[in-house]
């Protein structure tokens, strides 16, 4: 399937605005013209790998409250998590960055919001938050093309196995609508849009 379906889903129609604000940044058009300050780059690394293991944290709680069959996919996605935690500390190895630094006021808020939605949220609510997050990403990087430097960052959330990935949540989101899904899934756009500003802005 083509990226760019993603944005005539349910939930991406019903976002309105918050789905385009959430999907592209200053941050990635200035990788796409060469033109994107180090010091940018290295402030996203670091905040997103704070961010992915607070996410971490969101999946557990998911996973926990997934039924069976679901439950497979909820607990594959933790293992891919794995995976991309020792990614993202391979690579600050090698450009010497310090994983242990401080959450930014931005990431805190993302990982508080999806750690409270964890406990509080049905597990149907759960799963279109799960989408979001997911499917946010793959779009946004999806906008350039996976060369140059960060060819493999592009590569990581654009990949045919990543996508097919997302397809999967997002039939799980609408096999077990509810009707508390959409303004969960506006408030992770909403939270996308601001990690963005904040890996430009600081
Ligand atoms: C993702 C991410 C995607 N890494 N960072 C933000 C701010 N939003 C979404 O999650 P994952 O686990 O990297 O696929």
């Amino acid at each position: 399937m083509q990226i760019s379906e993603f944005g005539s889903s349910r939930l991406a129609l019903g976002a309105g605005d918050l789905w385009e604000a959430a999907t592209r940044a200053s941050f990635l058009d200035a990788i796409g013209d060469g033109t994107l300050p180090q010091e940018a780059f290295d402030r996203w690394l670091v905040q997103d790998y704070i961010f992915v293991r607070g996410f971490t944290s969101f999946v557990a709680l998911t996973a926990a409250k997934a039924p069976r069959p679901e439950q497979s996919l909820v607990i594959g996605g933790l293992s891919a998590l794995d995976e991309e935690l020792a990614w993202f500390e391979r690579q600050a190895d090698e450009r010497g960055l310090d994983l242990s630094a401080e959450p930014h006021p931005v990431c805190w808020r993302y990982m508080d919001y999806l750690i409270e939605a964890g406990y509080a949220q049905s597990f149907e609510v759960l799963l279109a938050i799960f989408y979001g997050v997911e499917v946010a990403y793959t779009v946004a990087w999806s906008r350039l093309e996976s060369t140059g430097p960060y060819a493999d960052f592009i590569d990581r959330w654009t990949n045919p196995a990543f996508v097919e990935y997302v397809k999967k949540l997002r039939e799980a989101a609408e096999s077990h609508a509810h009707p508390g899904q959409q303004e969960e899934f506006n408030r992770v756009m909403g939270h996308e849009r601001e990690f963005w500003r904040m890996t430009w802005e600081g």
